[in-house]
């Protein structure tokens, strides 16, 4: 932790001339400390400038943090953890002051400029570079979370039985990934059958599994803070047609291309070019509608992504999704998504399941 917290020094000086650096974000605050807790409400603040490394929380986190964090002096804070944070940053005389917007809202940023004499300075990009390249370390814990959640893949495929319901299917995976240790899952199973599949991020229902339908799924976990992501398309019984046979083809074909763009040194979007060329090129590219991928480590969607707008230039170290997709409203859908490393010259692709078209069941 202590080389992540002299790379945002480093990064305070580079630019905006900041003296300190606040943060109640769940993602920066777990990356930075190390102290693990939910995302969803304000659980802790940190002031870090030049001499000095602050953790202020309550007391549900205290002694988590005392176990946990290190690095930074710990003080538990009754009232509001904010207006706190403002005052110990007059107090250790703080002039200008980094913070990432997009997590702080309107409320919070006036409680914070009501107790702070000094100048608050957005900037976005400090604690979003520092995350963008994982080290060895990380990548580690992202490839131990992927193979936890692949091995649930694999345990559940056989359990994929005609009548199973989506929502069941569903809740099968994010009970195995917290029994075999993720704190659970990463976001909302996604489990589709039939036509459903056409909806990209749809939620899985009452839909009963029919010979012939789509089986869209995509899952991940989190486990030691980390994220894994991955997709997998299949048929039950037998494919529903020509249609989907082909956009299968064109799915994995710009899939294995997207594979083969990413390396260091190309932006988000040349990478994002290669596999939307071909979708385009089989007259689909109206049926994918959203970006190649994005990054994945403490958040489930972070920086850097692949997109058209992308400019993001990507480095050794960087951890990524490849997940193309065709959506025929009505009719079903594909998606075929690997979590990649880029490298010098390529990439490790740490999913390992199989893509060739799966007929599951009979
Ligand atoms: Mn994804």
């Amino acid at each position: 932790m202590s080389a992540r917290l002299d790379a945002l020094r480093k990064g305070l000086n580079g630019h905006n001339n900041c003296d300190a650096f606040f943060s109640v974000s769940g993602p920066d605050n777990q990356y930075l400390t190390g102290l693990m807790s939910s995302f969803g409400e304000i659980s802790s603040a940190i002031v870090v400038s030049k001499t000095e490394a602050h953790f202020m929380c309550d007391f549900r986190y205290t002694e988590q943090a005392n176990d946990e964090v290190s690095g930074f002096e710990i003080e538990e804070i009754t009232g509001d953890i904010i207006v706190e944070a403002g005052k110990y940053l007059n107090s250790i005389g703080a002039k200008r002051v980094a913070f990432d917007p997009s997590f702080l809202t309107v409320d919070e940023y006036r409680r914070l400029e009501g107790a702070f004499e000094g100048a608050l300075v957005p900037d976005s990009a400090l604690t979003k570079n520092l995350r963008m390249v994982k080290s060895p370390e990380e990548i580690q814990i992202l490839a131990e979370a992927t193979n936890l959640a692949e091995g649930v893949l694999s345990d559940l495929i056989p359990e994929i039985k005609e009548g199973m319901l989506e929502r069941d299917l569903a809740a099968r995976f994010e009970f195995e990934f917290k029994k075999r240790g993720a704190k659970g899952p990463s976001f909302d199973t996604i489990a589709l059958f039939g036509a459903k599949s056409s909806l990209p991020h749809g939620e899985p229902g009452e839909k009963a599994l029919e010979v012939g339908d789509v089986v869209l799924l995509d899952f991940g976990c989190r486990r030691e803070g980390y994220c894994s992501d991955m997709t997998r398309t299949y048929v039950y019984g037998q494919s529903p047609g020509d249609w989907f046979d082909e956009i299968y083809a064109v799915t994995l074909e710009a899939q294995l291309a997207g594979l083969d763009a990413v390396r260091s040194g190309v932006t988000g979007k040349e990478v994002d070019a290669v596999s939307r060329g071909i979708i385009d090129k089989a007259g689909f590219g109206k049926y994918f509608g959203h970006g190649l991928g994005h990054g994945v480590g403490v958040e489930i969607h972070e920086a850097p992504r692949l997109s058209k707008p992308a400019e993001t230039v990507l480095e050794p170290g960087m951890v990524v999704t490849v997940e193309p997709g065709i959506y025929l409203p009505g009719k079903g859908g594909v998606r075929i998504e690997d979590l990649v490393v880029v490298t010098e010259d390529g990439c490790d692709i740490l999913t390992s399941m199989p893509k060739e078209l799966t007929v599951l069941g009979h």
